[in-house]
C-alpha cells in the first residue's frame, strides 16, 4: 500500500486519552483470554498454551478488531471471541517463529520462550492447539452475528494465516536469510505477509462482524495495510535502538544475523520518516468516519511513538 502524497497532519482531540483507552481494552482483553482456555487434561498442554497466551503484550491485535467493530456502529461482545482468537493466531505465530528450527530467541514478552520452558516438541504443539482453538472459538462463542458475517470472518483469519499470509510471508523470509541482496520488493511482500495480513484480518474481522458496507470494508483495508508496514518498519527500527529490558526479547538480532531490513536499506531517519508517512495515510483513510475514528487514528499513531 502507497501513502497517499497529499499529506496533511491529523488533528490531535484534546478528550481522547489514548493511554486510558488501550489499558481499558487491554484489560478487557486479559480477562477474556484468561476464561478462553481454562486447565483442562492433560494439563501440560493447557498449559503451555496459556503460558505464552497470558504473558502479556501489548494486545494490539485484539484491541484493533474491538475498536473497528465499535467504528462500524457493533458491540466489544460482538467481536470480542474473534478478538480472542486473533491473539491465539499470533501467539501461536510467536511460539513457532522462536523455535531452533526458525528465529531460536530465547526470549519473548519478557520472559524465556515456550520451548525454553516445555521443550521443542510440546512448543510445537502448544502453537498447533492454539491455532486450531482460536476457529473453535469463534464459532462456539459468537453471538449476536448473523451467520454469513461469522462465516466471512473464518475465511479472513484463514487466509492470514496460511500460505496467502503469515506462513507464506514466513517462507520468504526464512528463505532470505544469509542474502544480502534482498530487494525492497520482496521486503515488502514479506512483511505484508508476515506482519500487515493478520493486522489486516483484526481490522476487517472487527468491520465485517459489525456489518461494513463493501466501501467501509476497502477504506479499512487501505488503513490496515499502511499501518502493517508501518508497525513493521518501527519493528526493524527497535531492533537497532532499544534493548533487551525494553522489547521483552532478543535485541540487536537483525544486524547480528545480516537481515536485510528496512533502516539496512533506508537508513534509520528515512525508515522513521516513512513510516510516518504511511500512518498518515493511513490516518487520513479514516476521515470519513469523523471523531469517532480517533481511536483507530491514535493507535495507529502510536505505532510509531512506540518504544516496544
Ligand atoms: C501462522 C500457521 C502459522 C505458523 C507460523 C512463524 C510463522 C508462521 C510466522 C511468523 C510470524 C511473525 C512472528 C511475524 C512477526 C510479527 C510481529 C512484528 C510480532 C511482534 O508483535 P507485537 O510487537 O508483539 O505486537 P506483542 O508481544 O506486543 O503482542
Amino acid at each position: 500500500m502507497v501513502a497517499a502524497d497529499n499529506l496533511q497532519k491529523i488533528p490531535e482531540s484534546a478528550e481522547f486519552d489514548l493511554l486510558v483507552y488501550l489499558k481499558e481494552r487491554q484489560k478487557l482483553c486479559e480477562v477474556a483470554l484468561e476464561k478462553a482456555i481454562p486447565m483442562r487434561y492433560p494439563e501440560k498442554i493447557y498449559e503451555a498454551m496459556r503460558y505464552s497466551l497470558l504473558a502479556g503484550g501489548k494486545r494490539l491485535r485484539p484491541i484493533l478488531c474491538l475498536a473497528t467493530c465499535e467504528l462500524i456502529g457493533g458491540t466489544i461482545a460482538m467481536a470480542m471471541p474473534t478478538a480472542c482468537a486473533l491473539e491465539m493466531i499470533h501467539t501461536m505465530s510467536l511460539i513457532h517463529d522462536d523455535l531452533p528450527a526458525m528465529d531460536n530467541d530465547d526470549y519473548r514478552r519478557g520472559k524465556l520462550t515456550n520451548h525454553k520452558v516445555y521443550g521443542e516438541d510440546i512448543a510445537i504443539l502448544a502453537g498447533d492447539g492454539l491455532l486450531a482453538y482460536a476457529f473453535e472459538y469463534v464459532v462456539n462463542n459468537t453471538q449476536d452475528v448473523p451467520l454469513d458475517r461469522v462465516l466471512q470472518v473464518i475465511a479472513r483469519l484463514g487466509c492470514a494465516t496460511g500460505a496467502a499470509g503469515l506462513v507464506g510471508g514466513q517462507v520468504l523470509d526464512l528463505e532470505s536469510e544469509g542474502k544480502t541482496d534482498i530487494s525492497l520488493e520482496t521486503l515488502n511482500f514479506i512483511h505484508n505477509h508476515k506482519t500487515a495480513a493478520l493486522l489486516e484480518a483484526c481490522v476487517l474481522s472487527g468491520g465485517i462482524l459489525a456489518g461494513a458496507s463493501s466501501d467501509n470494508v476497502q477504506r479499512l483495508s487501505r488503513y490496515s495495510q499502511n499501518i502493517g508496514l508501518a508497525f513493521q518498519i518501527v519493528d526493524d527500527i527497535l531492533d537497532v535502538t532499544s534493548t533487551q529490558e525494553q522489547l521483552g526479547k532478543t535485541a540487536g538480532k537483525d544486524q547480528k544475523a545480516s537481515k536485510v531490513t528496512y533502516p539496512s536499506l533506508w537508513g534509520l531517519e528515512q525508515s522513521r520518516q516513512r513510516a510516518q508517512e504511511l500512518i498518515n495515510a493511513a490516518c487520513l483513510e479514516l476521515e470519513p468516519f469523523g471523531e469517532k475514528a480517533l481511536p483507530l487514528q491514535a493507535i495507529a499513531k502510536f505505532i510509531t511513538s512506540r518504544n516496544h
